[in-house]
């Protein structure tokens, strides 16, 4: 059956094309800083959101009909949803997608039986991926929603609640390597607390760093090559989540000894839950040497809830953009939309013209950062601002070869430093102006 049939695949038609359902930036096999479009995003399509996810809210259910939601049996569902997910890929030419192992097979009443839904729409998901090219990014496990989470996953209270996400998170690395995944993901919602003084904080961090070893392990015995990210988040559904930020995420990695298996997978909607822009996250990950992703989307900055828009912010998308430039790109991972449509948006066109928005703002932004990058004035100027630590002194200072004494001795020497401009408005203007 098909899900789209008056929708055609969507093809790239320049910035002067009036067809909506069209690409006017992403051109996949355009080639910007020694890639195509299509190798330096990767896209990847969010199974919860895009095939999930009919637009309930806490005020009221689901707006959008799916035409592979109506059988009363939920393994119909999940096959016809699969058919529909392969269908949409295949028009939109996103060449990956990512998924927790419920969006793609309904739980069932047992481990087991759980385990066997898995397996089967896994297998069915093999043939799809074969037969139309597309390809997992990432999977992972839904540790969040089934009440027993409420307290924790892997930090749980109950010591039962942990065997049962160590059942789950077992079956989606086995899911994922079936599949070819590059990055298995961690996204610990209920990994946190809502009250302080019933929480034995120092005790929960304790079992995820242990829960982490033990999944990472298996993987690797179970011949997983691929990165495992930690997605961090700071809040909601917990009050406060542990892997709160990108630098949380790497103190907790390296206290744990888990730096070499794991990077991060950086969401713009979190970091700036967390306070922060989107390039600050991606910067702080790359400059550990841990940026292994990308949940692209946007946040309202009215509210700063977690709207999971999907990207349309141009100026985001080129902060961004240099980030990922300057740090050699992604790697192994991509850019998944974890993005969902608005209520309202209930044309099932809908779907195709949020995505292809996401993408030409990529786009967009990937040909702007480019070019920024090339002229090299931001970058200049940057660099420019420590060229005081090329001094012999100062790189005796960088080396460790100085004491503070020796400071106060150079300090004495030198005499009250010149002010130096930051330049700050200049840099914006310049970024402004490449557009
Ligand atoms: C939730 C979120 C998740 C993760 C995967 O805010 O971003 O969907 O991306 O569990
Ligand atoms: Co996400």
């Amino acid at each position: 059956m098909e899900f789209f049939p008056d929708i055609e695949p969507i093809r790239y038609e320049g910035p002067d094309s009036d067809n909506h359902l069209s690409f006017r930036y992403y051109d996949e096999n355009l080639v910007i800083a020694d890639k195509t479009m299509k190798e330096h995003f990767r896209f990847a399509m969010a199974y919860w959101h895009s095939m999930c996810n009919a637009g309930g809210d806490p005020f009221g259910p689901g707006t959008r009909i799916f035409p592979w939601a109506v059988s009363s049996d939920p393994m119909e569902n999940a096959k016809a949803r699969l058919d529909a997910a392969f269908e949409f890929m295949t028009k939109m030419s996103i060449p990956f997608y990512c998924f927790h192992d419920r969006d793609m097979a309904p739980e069932g009443n047992s481990v087991k039986e759980s385990e066997k839904n898995l397996k089967t729409l896994v297998d069915l998901a093999l043939r799809k991926q074969a037969d139309t090219g597309i390809k997992l990014l990432w999977g992972t496990a839904n540790l969040f929603s089934n009440p027993r989470y409420m307290n924790g996953a892997a930090t749980n209270p109950d010591f039962s609640v942990v065997c049962q996400a160590g059942a789950q998170v077992k079956a989606a690395i086995e899911a994922t390597v079936a599949l070819g995944g590059d990055s298995y993901v961690f996204w610990g919602g209920r990994e946190g607390y809502s009250y302080l003084f019933n929480t034995n904080t120092a005790k929960e961090l304790e079992h995820m760093g242990r829960f982490l070893k033990m999944a990472r392990d298996y993987g690797r015995k179970i011949g997983f090559t691929g990165n495992y990210l930690i997605e961090p988040k700071p809040m909601e559904p917990s009050l406060h989540q542990y892997d709160f930020d990108a630098s949380t995420v790497i103190g907790f990695l390296h206290k744990h000894g888990l730096e070499k298996d794991f990077k991060l997978n950086i969401e713009s909607n979190h970091a700036t839950l967390a306070g922060h822009s989107f390039a600050h996250e991606l910067r702080f990950a790359a400059d550990a040497g841990m940026l292994g992703g990308i949940d692209a989307n946007y946040g309202e900055p009215m509210n700063g809830w977690d709207t999971d828009n999907f990207p349309t912010n141009l100026y985001e998308a080129i902060e961004a953009m240099i980030v990922v430039l300057e740090s050699g790109g992604l790697g192994k991972g991509g850019f998944n939309f974890d993005a969902k449509l608005r209520r309202n948006s209930t044309d099932l066109e809908d779907l195709f013209i949020a995505h292809i928005a996401g993408m030409d703002t990529f786009a967009r932004g990937l040909i702007i950062a480019d070019k920024l990058v090339n002229e090299k004035r931001v970058i200049d100027f940057r660099d420019n601002r420590y060229l005081s630590f090329h001094e012999p002194d100062a790189m005796k200072f960088e080396k460790g070869e100085l004491t503070i004494e020796d400071l106060h001795a150079l300090a004495l020497e030198k005499g009250e430093p010149e002010l130096q401009s930051g330049k700050q408005e200049l840099i914006e203007s310049i970024i402004n102006n490449a557009i």
